[in-house]
Order: C-alpha cells, then structure tokens, then sequence
C-alpha cells in the first residue's frame, strides 16, 4: 500500500484522543544513510537518520502533525509557537493544510533564513521578539493559557507523541534500537521523544548522546542560560521546557548530554556533506558529539551499530556555507578559459 503518513501508520501507537482529524504531508518514513566510510574509521556501524528530508525539511513534522490534527479535531482556529525557525516553518505547513490561522514568534535577527522564508511562504504570521527564543517561548505559554488559541510547541504532549514515531522507525528498518543514538538537544522534545519511543517499542533501548552547543548548554552545566549564542541557532535554547525528561533519558540509558563547540559542529558538517548528506548546523551537532567523545577516549564505538540524527536539512541554512567561502570563481563564456582554469 501507499504511504499515507505517520498517523496512518503509527496512529494505533499514539495517544492521541479520539477527535483527532488527521492532517499530513506524508511526513516522516525518512531514510536511515548508512555511512560505510566514515563509520570504519569509529570500526562501529554507523547511519544518519536523515530528518532534514522530511515536507518541510526537518524532524518537526512528526510531531506537528499529531499536534495540528488534534487542535483542528478539537475546533482549535488558530495556532501559535515559539521557535528558532523549524518549528516555525512546520507549524505554518500543517496549519495552513489544515486551515487554521498560525502565529510564530522568533528571536529577532537569530533565524536562519530558509526557515523564515519557509514559515512566511506557508503563511504563517510572523513577529519577532526582542528577546531569546525562551522569552518567546514564555509568552505564547502565557497568550495560550489567557486565550483559546492552541500551542503547538513540544510543551505540547502530542508533539511528543508524534515525534516517537522516529524511533519506531529506526527499530524497523533495522530490527532492534542501536547500541548508541546521537542526537542535538535544545528544548529537548526530541531526546525525549526518542527515549519515550524506543521504550514503548520494546526492541531494545539505545544508549543516548545528547549534544549542546557550549554556547547553550544548560543541562551541561547545570543552571539555566540567560543569553545562549552558538552558530547552531536551531538550538539556541537557554530554557529546555523538557530539560528534566532529556536528562533523564541519558541517565535512564546509560548515556549522556555533552555539549561541542561551534567549530566541532561546522567540521561535523563538513564531513556529513564529503558523504553527500548536507545537514544545517544544529543537525551535525550529534556527529561532533561522537567525534568528541572517541577522541576523548570517552567512548569506544567498536563494533557498535550507532545512529547518528541529522534533525534538519542543509538548505534551511545556506548562509553558514556561503558566508566562510570566497565566491565561485567568473570566467568568461568560453572553452579556453574553462580549460585552463580546470586544466586537462
Ligand atoms: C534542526 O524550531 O526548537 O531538543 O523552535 O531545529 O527537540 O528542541 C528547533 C530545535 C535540533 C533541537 N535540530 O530539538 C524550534 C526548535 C534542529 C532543530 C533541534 C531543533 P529539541
């Protein structure tokens, strides 16, 4: 048969209530890479769950279409989200198929532009806060408790519920969970999502590596931070509303959270692209965890089955590339000038 979405697929998986009206883009069935090559120099099995591939190009479609098809079941007309972007761009899409009015608020000047364009072009109405996206956050938590209006960020169960159906996934494709699962973590839906899922599947637990930026790395340090800065806007996040539930899941699995620095998340990058898998920045931050903790000597990757978790899509995110190389080279339009530039 056809694939008909995560909810066709998974609803019977999902607590979801029974008004749910189901609203999807067939998002979700993403492929999990194997990556041979770069998976013999950890000696361990090694694949990208490549979410960037998702309708709107990133993880958060599992979740908002759980979210949006119980809000409009329930007689929701408008939805609203904190987001640094992917939220923002996922929530506009399923909002609109679904015929409701969406509102996104953003940290001013701090999201990456294929996320904005994404979320204006799906129709969302767009307001920029002077603020982080915790104080945005913040205050669609007050506006939804004051008003009708539905929140469609991860504080939201259903988001959640959504987003176990990856972990579904990974078990099916390859029998069991992983040994490891590598992820990025900002508000931590989706380490907690992940852990929720594999438990209820009952194929075997990973152990989990939550990845933060150093720059944002509250559940690294221990306390809350007030103004988070790191190259990864998508998890730009001082304010974890799961932060708990994510630690939880790495002590629960033997894991942990680690945070890596800008630098080892744009080498991350770097490699997942000489494999061909493009991926925006926050999405290479579990590969830069690995990479950290095996040259730490903190993990010994052998002969394990790991799956490193690319959340978002290289497109959402062009400028980080465009902005650190000098412009393709010009040339005039002719054979010779091509021929000795490129020589034989
Ligand atoms: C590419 O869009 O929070 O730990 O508002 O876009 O579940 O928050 C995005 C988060 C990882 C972190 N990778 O996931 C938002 C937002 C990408 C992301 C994360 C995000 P969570």
């Amino acid at each position: 048969m056809t694939y008909q979405g995560l909810i066709h697929r998974y609803g019977h998986l999902l607590d979801l209530p029974a008004h749910t009206q189901n609203i999807s883009l067939l998002e979700g069935n993403t492929p999990l890479i194997p990556m041979p090559r770069l998976g013999k120099e950890f000696g361990c099995e090694l694949f990208v769950k490549f979410e960037g591939l998702n309708p709107t190009g990133s993880f958060k479609d599992r979740g908002m279409t759980a979210a949006i098809s119980e809000a409009v079941g329930r007689g929701a007309q408008t939805v609203i989200c904190a987001s640094t972007g992917n939220t923002a761009a996922s929530a506009a899409a399923y909002a609109s198929r679904a015929g409701l009015r969406s509102i996104v608020l953003i940290p001013e000047g701090k999201v990456a532009a294929g996320k904005l364009a994404g979320a204006i072009a799906y129709g969302a109405e767009v307001i920029q806060i002077q603020g982080s996206f915790d104080d945005a956050l913040s205050l669609v938590v007050e506006i939804t408790q004051k008003t009708p209006i539905a929140l469609v960020n991860s504080i939201n169960p259903y988001r959640v519920e959504g987003q176990k159906t990856a972990a579904f996934e990974i078990c099916d494709v390859l029998d069991n969970a992983p040994d490891w699962l590598c992820l990025p973590v900002g508000n931590a839906g989706n380490i907690t999502s992940y852990w929720a899922g594999f438990k209820q599947y009952q194929k075997g637990l990973p152990q989990v590596l939550g990845v933060q930026a150093a720059g944002s790395a509250p559940l690294v340090l221990g306390h809350p931070v007030d103004n988070p800065e790191t190259i990864a806007t998508a998890i730009r996040i001082g304010r974890p509303a799961r932060g708990e539930q994510a630690l939880e899941a790495a002590q629960q699995s033997n894991g942990r959270i680690i945070a890596v620095s800008d630098a080892e998340i744009l080498s991350a990058q770097k490699i997942l692209a000489s494999e061909g898998v493009w991926v925006e920045p926050a999405s290479a931050a579990g590969l830069a965890g690995l990479i950290a903790e095996s040259a730490f000597g903190k993990f010994d990757a052998s002969g394990k089955r790991i799956v490193v978790v690319c959340t978002g899509h290289g497109l959402k995110d062009p400028s980080v590339i465009t902005d650190s190389f000098t412009s393709p080279k010009v040339i005039p339009a002719n054979y010779e000038a091509l021929i000795s530039l490129v020589g034989g």
